[in-house]
């Protein structure tokens, strides 16, 4: 789950990220139509403006310059609040691009001042056919073998959740604290396709603090907090299966969902960033301190959805591809320094320069992930 509330750290982490990921545009292969020009969005605290309310079927490109003072985020949705793509933690000045494949419809852009709320909406529409990125064989083979990842993951995530949640009910409390970062794995490895899904994902991953007004502190965090900080779970029974129906229907939305190719690249850069606002920062999880279980998991669901991406990837830039390698291998072994017995050690056992070393292979890994979404995209 992401945090509204944003760190001056995180800010800067975020700054030193190359924020183009579609800057050296010319070389692409074409593979959508449709492609038209960037759409500008001029963000600020109260304003979205976005420079045209419609465009042609295909990859759309926005680019988003937040002139506000707050952090903000840009979303494109589909009807029911779908979430076709995301950027978020644009810090004042600066700007970034989002790539997202849509099909003719109509569709609401928002920017969303201090990352919190519906956001400031506007009507997008779209017309027309284009060739679906998928269509190139490659491509296509990558959402399939992703959507396979998908479901194997999501598989664990309900066997974990239920030995958790049967846990928290029988009272063992021992158990439920073993299980907690072991079920949330599952989850933290496929929350981009999860965060599709807009309303469900606070209900399950939210942090104390993060609700909306009227909203319920529900989910994971919730039963940590009854496990690590109350020790009372002896009234968790009902939050417990309240977690379990969420996950249950997130994890149905989740089969169901068919992705684009960029919805790929684009999750592949998002669990990055997660690692860098929740996990370095230890506010994931801030009781159990169980961040680097995330922190892995967040890592392999990045490199899963790159890997299915590869043999496109190759194809387009054999170069990054083996960059790709390199980073998340240097990540990998920069992680397993921290290692400790099945799992890892506790988030306030690692110093301050061991946070910064890890968090500097994330930027590092993050930079070449930028440039995934406009190769998969083709610009
Ligand atoms: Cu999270």
């Amino acid at each position: 789950m992401r945090t509204p509330r944003l760190l001056a750290l995180v800010a800067a982490a975020a700054a030193t990220v190359p924020l183009a990921a579609c800057g050296d545009s010319g070389d692409g292969d074409g593979a959508a139509t449709g492609a038209s020009d960037k759409i500008t969005v001029d963000a600020s605290d109260t304003e979205c403006k976005v420079a045209s309310s419609e465009s042609a079927a295909g990859t759309v490109t926005f680019t988003i310059a937040n002139k506000g003072a707050k952090v903000t985020e840009f979303y494109v949705y589909a009807p029911g609040d779908r979430v076709m793509g995301e950027v978020e933690n644009i810090a004042p000045g600066l700007s970034r691009d989002l790539i997202v494949e849509l099909t003719a419809g109509t569709y609401e852009t928002a920017c969303k001042p201090g990352m919190i709320g519906k956001g400031i909406r506007n009507g997008f529409k779209v017309s027309g056919s284009a060739a679906a990125l998928t269509e190139d064989a490659k491509l296509g083979q990558a959402t399939t073998d992703y959507q396979r990842y998908v479901k194997s993951q999501t598989g664990a995530l309900i066997e974990k959740t239920t030995e958790f949640v049967n846990a928290i009910k029988a009272g063992d409390a021992e158990k439920a604290k073993a299980l907690f970062p072991v079920a949330r794995t599952y989850w933290e490895r496929i929350e981009p396709v999860a965060e599709i899904f807009g309303d469900l994902d606070p209900q399950i991953d939210g942090r104390e603090g993060d609700q909306e007004p009227g909203q319920e502190f529900t989910g994971f965090h919730k039963l940590e907090k009854d496990l690590w900080v109350t020790k009372d779970i002896s009234k968790s029974g009902p939050m417990a299966d309240r977690l379990l129906t969420d996950v249950q229907k997130i994890v149905d939305e989740a089969n169901k969902a068919t992705l684009s190719p960029v919805q790929l690249a684009n999750g592949a850069k998002e669990l990055l960033d997660e690692v860098a606002t929740g996990k370095i920062t230890g506010e994931e999880d801030r009781y159990s301190h169980t961040d680097l279980w995330d922190f892995a998991a967040n890592v392999e669901g990045s490199q899963a959805a790159i890997a299915a991406l590869r043999p496109a990837l190759e194809e387009k830039d054999a170069a990054l591809v083996k960059t790709l390698d390199e980073r998340f291998a240097s990540t990998e072994a920069a992680l397993e320094k921290h290692r400790s017995g099945d799992g890892w050690k506790l988030h306030n056992e690692l110093s301050q320069a061991d946070l910064k070393v890890l968090s500097d292979e994330i930027n590092a890994l993050a930079e070449p992930i930028s440039k995934v979404a406009g190769l998969v995209a083709g610009k």
